[in-house]
């Protein structure tokens, strides 16, 4: 499958996310990707093969290096994006380690939102300092914090937004003049978003990632990761972190995300229709102490969610009166909503940040980026929002 794609620029969202990188299979018509379930290609002739590993004739060879179920997903991928292109990785985990290692180098230095999630705080803060790269954690809601922390060695800013699992936003067009003005690299992490919601690149970012995990594959039965970004950047990455370290999906994972992200648009919006209603139920509730979604009037980010986002997502936090221990109760009362760590299927998953997807980040520096210990995280999924609803008041009425 070569990059000669029926893309039409002025297809709207919903029509990139349905067609692109889907054209029929020029064999034998198939209308959905094939699986090309095979780790290798045979070449025609030695002299082919050699001219593949060299460069100069395109095709595939293995497929750590690329493979046409993976191709196909990752120009729908760049198309919503608005990327030149895009590397799909094994993982969110993959897709972060995969940049920064194509990225950074000993003795540089990131500075990183410090509410982000548990596993990527910590392969700045534990992993990147074995190889002499440091990083300063800092509240980047005040774009001041990040002026205030540039060094003569910063190389990168990292920024997640909305966070998680605060829902904090942080001012993109701000980020990326200030890191202009250094000529710092700014790295995006959209997968609270999604495509759907907001296109960092065309507000300046330089490299975008998601963990596909979440909404971009949406049904809660794949690990994977999106790189996007300037064709040079892609092409240094693919053949660097991602040929060297490996950090590749399946094909079948490929083919699974492909069919998830058709549904992308209407996934997104019924979650966010459901968040909004979920959240301002719980705002209104006697035993809810706060709500964190940037679609209430009460968020301090609210205005800006209105400017930089289409909508503002199926995400949202809240602290109980109760504390941590009427957040238990909930937590454990739910039928409908699943107490389960991820984000972004189609499924509501519910789940406690402080014990768990971000209890790797010590207290202290959880508290620094507001993941207090009271905070329960809700995903919205796209059931009937009344049964949500109904789950979450059955639960709250069983704090005494
Ligand atoms: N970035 C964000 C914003 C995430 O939420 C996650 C995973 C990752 C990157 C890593 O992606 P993965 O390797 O898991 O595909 N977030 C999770 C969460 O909040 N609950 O469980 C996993």
């Amino acid at each position: 499958m070569s990059k000669k794609h029926h893309i039409n620029e002025n297809w709207g969202f919903a029509t990139k996310a349905v067609h692109v990188g889907s054209d029929p299979c020029p064999r034998t018509g198939a209308l959905a990707t094939p699986i090309y379930q095979t780790s290798t290609f045979v070449f025609e002739s030695a002299e082919q093969g050699g001219r593949r590993f060299a460069g100069e004739e395109e095709g595939y060879i293995y497929t750590r290096l690329g493979n046409p179920t993976q191709r196909a997903l990752e120009m729908k991928i760049a198309s919503l994006e608005g990327a030149d292109d895009a590397i799909i990785a094994g993982s969110g985990m993959a897709a972060v380690s995969g940049i920064f290692f194509s990225v950074v180098k000993q003795g540089d230095h990131v500075i990183s939102a410090n509410s982000i999630y548990g596993c990527t705080h910590a392969f700045l803060s534990h992993m990147l300092p074995n190889y002499g790269i440091t990083t300063s954690f800092v509240n980047t809601t005040e774009l001041e914090n990040i002026k205030n922390a540039i060094q003569e060695n910063t190389r990168v800013i990292y920024i997640e937004t909305p966070a998680n699992p605060t829902m904090a936003l942080t001012d993109i067009k701000g980020v990326v003049a200030i890191a202009k003005k250094y000529n710092i690299t700014v790295v995006m992490d959209n997968t609270f978003a999604s495509p759907y919601l907001q296109n960092p690149l065309s507000m300046g970012v330089d490299i975008v990632l998601h963990s596909a995990t979440k909404y971009i594959n949406g049904h809660g039965d794949v690990i994977a990761g999106i790189i996007a970004g300037n064709q040079e950047f892609i092409d240094h990455c693919r053949g660097t972190a991602i040929k060297d370290i490996g950090g590749i999906p399946s094909p079948f994972d490929c083919y699974l995300m492909l069919r998830g992200l058709k549904t992308l648009p209407l996934r997104v919006q019924k979650s966010t229709e459901n968040a909004q209603k979920i959240a301002e139920y719980l705002e209104n509730h006697p035993k809810i102490d706060r709500v964190y979604y940037p679609g209430l009037p009460s968020h301090p980010q609210h205005e800006l969610a209105k400017k930089q986002m289409r909508g503002f997502g199926g995400m949202l936090s809240f602290e109980l009166k109760g504390g941590i221990e009427a957040g238990k109760i909930v937590m454990n009362s739910v039928e409908v909503c699943k107490l389960a760590v991820s984000l972004g299927d189609v499924d509501t998953l519910i789940q406690h940040p402080a014990s768990m997807t971000h209890s790797v980040i010590p207290r202290e520096d959880r508290l620094k980026g507001g993941i207090t210990d009271g905070l329960v995280r809700i995903s919205a999924g796209i059931e009937d929002v009344e049964d949500i609803i109904a789950d979450l008041e059955q639960a709250l009425a069983k704090i005494k």
